[in-house]
């Protein structure tokens, strides 16, 4: 057996004026929680340190506050000392801004940083929904696709915390082939965090499936490629826009074994036996002895996918 005893710490809103000091306070204090139930992974949201400022159309001005320029900074030095402290490993998501030569770049980005407080891996968010022009017909926007660049990273795994980790955001876990790619790369534990609106302005006759669509994908792909997952929301209402919940951890039977049953900040965990994977990849998903690849082909290579009469049109995009 190699076991872990995974949480994750499920956040409520963040206000649009709570410091940065505020919110790491919220996740010491989830910290703490973990390490009462022995927790040795913690599983922080997306874009943890700040609300979800994509919902509002900004200048740059006004967008800086909510980027990191370093990581650790000052505001999160106390969150690695404490983990380190307690030795209990963590993700996190956050807004990176990177300068470089040229030009100021911006990611959707998630770390993993090992019990001694060193961070082990870096993602960067590869599908970034939403839109990227003001469309002031929304309730809310949803602009990723104007304040981040898709990650450049690809979805890397890391042998760390006894097994093979992974990481993805949020939109990334509708998509199977970011499971496939990290499934096939021999994780055997994906950490994610999201921000979900309820509300889905561009289809919302979906509102009320929200919990089944975030559900659904993770339990299949937990599933279908032997993982383990553990995935923490940030939830509640959070400047007038409801966020779902359900934070959960699930087992590579794609049964949850976790949920979250409130909208504020909540720890839930589970005991993760990551040998448990092989029970799904020695058998049912044996990639080596099962898959047919030379069929596959169309998946990465099709440039132009057969759509929908509207895909293409701004407004259809989620
Ligand atoms: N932060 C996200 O990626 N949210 C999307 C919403 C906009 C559909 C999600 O997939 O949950």
């Amino acid at each position: 057996m190699r076991v872990l005893e995974i949480g994750v710490a499920q956040l409520g809103p963040i206000d649009r004026s709570e410091s940065r000091r505020s919110v790491v306070a919220r996740l010491l204090a989830l910290l703490h929680r973990a390490a009462d139930r022995r927790c040795t992974v913690v599983v922080f949201p997306e874009l943890a340190l700040t609300t979800f400022f994509p919902r509002w159309f900004m200048g740059e001005g006004e967008l800086d506050a909510f980027y990191e320029n370093d990581m650790p900074n000052d505001a999160t030095r106390p969150l690695f000392a404490e983990a380190k402290r307690l030795e209990i490993s963590f993700y996190l998501g956050y807004a990176e801004r990177l300068h470089t030569q040229d030009r100021t770049r911006r990611f959707n980005t998630s770390i993993l940083v090992g019990p001694t407080g060193q961070i082990i891996g870096k993602y960067r968010k590869v599908h970034l929904p939403g839109h990227a022009d003001h469309e002031p017909s929304r309730p809310f926007q949803h602009l990723e696709k104007r304040y981040f660049e898709p990650g450049d990273l690809g979805f890397p795994v890391w042998d760390a915390l006894g097994g093979r980790m992974g990481m993805c955001l949020c939109n990334d876990r509708r998509w199977p082939e970011t499971w496939r790619v990290m499934g096939l790369k021999g994780a055997e534990l994906v950490m994610l965090g999201y921000n979900t609106p309820l509300h889905y302005p561009p289809v919302p006759q979906h509102d009320h499936l929200q919990s089944f669509h975030h559900l659904l994908p993770m339990q299949a792909a937990a599933y279908q490629n032997g993982l383990w997952i553990a995935a923490a929301a940030k939830a509640g209402v959070e400047e007038g826009c409801a966020l779902l919940g359900h934070s959960c951890i699930i087992a590579p039977t794609g049964e949850i074994v976790a949920l979250s049953s409130t909208l504020g900040d909540e720890l839930i965990t589970a005991t993760a036996d990551l040998d448990r994977c092989s029970e799904i990849r020695d058998h049912i998903f044996n990639f080596a002895l099962h898959r047919q690849p030379q069929h596959y082909g169309v998946i990465a290579e099709m440039p132009d996918p057969v759509s929908g009469s509207d895909s293409h049109k701004p407004s259809g995009s989620p």
